[in-house]
């Protein structure tokens, strides 16, 4: 065959061995933590999870007999929206892999920083069907349960058998439940049941509550009528292998003119901390160029988790930079966190579902925050007391944070 005039020279063992040295290179990268100017959070300079990161032989046919002019088969677009848990010394995280196609699957990477150098298992997670095969899966929470399993619960995704024909958007979306003991064996469980026509953005509660186990749960009633749902609530659970909610109890709603006007959803599963259960959820507001994803926190009581102790006014994180550009625009989104033994808390969290990243605090800080940021006063003019408020008590406090640095004498 004739070689292009046009194309650069191309050889199959070059063009592999360049291949599999990019891989490495963003695979073994070391990360650096740098302070976000809230002093909340220290941000990753890179994703820590990339479609760059999937291993070559999940997407290349490799054997240069079958596929010599080495083309990528099975393309994956993103990897983002993770599931995390401590896992053996370091951090493992559930990722949504988004392949050419659409659709989506989860597999696991393992750091042992929890801040970079994640590489995936030998091959995605093989997650089991129910009798109802699921069109789609995404988002899942990884739950460490005082039970003992470790439970994934995610988004399982339908075409709708009511949609007029001619209808080929509407889905039904609901909870799959699955647990394992070593990440890599899935036992799938019967889908969540519950009176709402569309869940997404279930989470378990680590822990049982008055001996039950529990969900915080997202019922909408129309798919994609954001604004028709009331926000994040609480239900309990008799059986986990037979799960069916009834009564969702409200925990944190949608407020007008705020972070969360749209819809919200909760993001990993809570915290448990001296001050309450903590929360990560996600707020959404439509804008002039679309949704805008923001993360939130807010804090539950101990033993009544449906009640909300602290709410902090405003995002605890929103888009920046390269966050704010992807698949998708302006949007962050977080379905894993972990607590390391040191107080050390990593957040992972997705921009604009194309890829993974991670911020790192310590239960010291997420506490004073919750505790100590303001809440959403929810009208201009009190949100100017409040700030006057604080700027009067810098100048009465006139302590060392307030005092200007001494000018440096000109030259
Ligand atoms: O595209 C942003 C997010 O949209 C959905 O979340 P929610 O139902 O809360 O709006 C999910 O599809 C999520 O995966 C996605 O990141």
């Amino acid at each position: 065959m004739k070689s292009s005039a046009v194309l650069p020279f191309f050889d199959y063992r070059r063009r592999l061995d360049e291949l599999r040295a990019a891989h490495e290179t963003v695979v073994a990268r070391p990360n650096v933590l740098r302070w976000d100017p809230s002093n909340w959070i220290c941000r990753a300079e890179y994703p820590v999870v990339t479609r760059e990161h999937v291993p070559l032989e999940w997407r290349y046919d490799l054997n240069p007999k079958t596929n010599p002019l080495l083309l990528e088969r099975l393309p994956v677009f993103c990897a983002f929206n993770a599931g995390a848990i401590e896992w053996n010394g370091g951090i493992a995280v559930a990722v949504r892999l988004e392949g050419h196609d659409r659709k989506s699957f989860f597999a696991i990477a393992e750091s042992p920083s929890g801040i970079d150098r994640f590489r995936f298992h030998d091959e995605p997670v093989v997650m089991p069907e129910t009798d109802d095969p699921d069109t789609n899966v995404y988002d899942m929470r990884l739950v460490r349960h005082e039970d003992g399993w470790i439970y994934g619960l995610f988004c399982t995704e339908r075409k709708d058998p009511a949609a007029p024909p001619g209808d080929l958007s509407s889905a039904v979306a609901q909870c799959g439940i699955a647990r394992t003991r070593d990440l890599r064996k899935w036992e799938r469980l019967p889908d969540l049941r519950s009176r709402s026509p569309q869940q997404r953005n279930v989470v378990l509660h680590p822990e049982f509550v008055n001996g039950r186990y529990a969900f915080y749960t997202r019922p909408q009633d129309g798919f994609i009528e954001a604004g028709k749902g009331s926000g994040i609530c609480f239900a309990f659970c008799d059986d986990i292998t037979r799960p069916v909610i009834g009564e969702e109890t409200l925990v944190d709603p949608r407020i007008y003119h705020t972070i969360k006007e749209v819809k919200n959803g909760e993001g990993p599963a809570p915290i448990k901390s001296p001050i309450g259960w903590i929360h990560l959820a996600h707020g959404v507001r439509g804008t002039a160029s679309g949704l805008r994803y923001v993360l939130y926190v807010y804090v539950t009581d101990l033993k009544e988790p449906w009640k909300v102790t602290h709410a902090p006014g405003g995002a605890f994180m929103v888009p920046q930079c390269k966050e704010r550009v992807g698949d998708l625009t302006n949007i962050l989104f977080s379905n894993g966190w972990a607590l390391r033994e040191d107080g050390t808390v990593f957040i992972y969290y997705a921009s604009c579902d194309t890829r993974l990243h991670v911020a790192a605090t310590t239960l010291e800080r997420l506490m004073d925050y919750c505790v100590n940021t303001p809440p959403d006063p929810l009208r201009s003019a009190a949100c100017v007391a409040q700030r006057i408020g604080l700027i009067r008590k810098n100048r009465e406090d006139g302590g060392e944070g307030t005092r200007r640095p001494t000018p440096r004498p000109e030259r």
